[in-house]
């Protein structure tokens, strides 16, 4: 039984909608990686969360390290995984090319207080080899044994610090498939980076509601950051109506407000009653001082004071509060 080497799939030539496709078994790769490299498509792979927590559990029966990689501009509950992961853990903060540069990430380390057994914590960007060498340290340092796994959330950038891994320190020449949309990784895929270490990368948590599955091609190139964020700051002294492109509205009386989201998307401002996406999800959210509403796959909004605000959304994008992060 091979599998595709870009994605974990068990290779098959008997259905053409099935996992690890391929018009050859002969092919190392399979159709659907083969499509999202070369003509950047993807087709929606439906899984289930169930599938991940087994290999959750599998992985906690080990003594094995792992790597907790969270994507530093799109984060959910890391939580959820300590029920089943009580592995020692390093932390890897990824992305960090996306967050405005002055930051102090002393206090992101901070922030990240997880209730399991984290031996070390450190940010990176793969995009950048941004502390690559240094986590390569890390890893050799904290290993149990020959196996580290890599997991986390969807899109988190699992694969892709693997591909920077692999090119960086091993001679191997052949990589996994990543790319923009969640579910790219489907099964576990064992990288040999050298006799001493094996890297294990694995598909990625799922959470219902990422706005890059809801919005056409356009409109996706405009939403995914590409460099540094630069923070649009506001000051809301009347009733205020702020609309970012035809996703997205937020109706704020007396506040400052913080948009972090990809500098490419355009952000309106009103200062009288509109009926402008009055037609999208509506939500009535009550924030204490200091946090931000993250919604998922898109970005956040730091609000300072405590309010009660309207927000309207695209049907289907989800969004969470929590505690404000920069
Ligand atoms: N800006 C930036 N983007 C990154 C970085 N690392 C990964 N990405 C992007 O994040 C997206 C997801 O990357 P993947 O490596 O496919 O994510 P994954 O965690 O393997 O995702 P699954 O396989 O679905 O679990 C891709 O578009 C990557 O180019 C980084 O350091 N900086
Ligand atoms: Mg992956």
């Amino acid at each position: 039984m091979d599998r595709c080497i870009g994605c974990g799939a068990i290779l098959q030539s008997d259905d053409k909608l099935k996992d690890g496709y391929t018009s050859n078994l002969q092919n190392k790769l399979c159709e659907r990686c083969f499509r999202i490299r070369n003509y950047n498509e993807q087709k929606a792979v439906v899984k289930d969360s169930s599938d991940y927590i087994d290999i959750l559990k599998n992985i906690g029966q080990t003594d094995d390290l792992v790597l907790l990689v969270v994507d530093l501009f799109n984060f959910f509950d890391l939580n959820k995984l300590k029920d089943y992961i009580n592995n020692d853990i390093i932390l890897v903060l990824t992305k960090r090319d996306l967050l405005p540069s002055d930051i102090y990430e002393e206090r992101i380390l901070d922030y990240f207080n997880l209730d399991m057994n984290i031996k070390d914590k450190i940010i990176i960007s793969s995009q950048n080899n941004y502390h690559l060498d240094t986590l390569y340290k890390k890893i050799n340092q904290y290993k149990k044994s020959k196996n580290v796994y890599v997991i986390g959330y969807t899109s988190a950038g699992k694969s892709t610090l693997i591909n920077k891994m692999i090119y960086n320190y091993s001679n191997l020449d052949s990589y996994l498939t990543t790319s923009y949309l969640p579910t790219t990784t489907l099964d576990m895929i064992n990288i040999p980076l050298n006799d001493d270490l094996n890297l294990i990368d694995t598909p990625g948590l799922l959470v219902d509601g990422n706005i890059l599955e809801l919005v056409d091609k356009k409109m996706l190139k405009k939403i995914i950051p590409k460099n540094e964020i630069k923070p649009k700051i506001y000051q809301v002294n009347s009733n205020q109506i702020f609309v970012v492109e035809d996703f997205l509205r937020l109706d704020i009386k007396h506040n400052n407000i913080v948009f972090f989201l990809a500098n490419t998307l355009k952000i309106d401002r009103y200062f009288k009653e509109s009926d402008k996406l009055a037609t999208l999800e509506k939500y009535e959210i009550e924030i204490d001082d200091k946090q931000d509403i993250v919604i998922n796959g898109l970005g956040f909004i730091k609000v300072m004071h405590k309010d009660k605000i309207t927000l309207y959304l695209k049907k289907g994008v989800s969004f969470y509060i929590r505690k404000s992060f920069l």
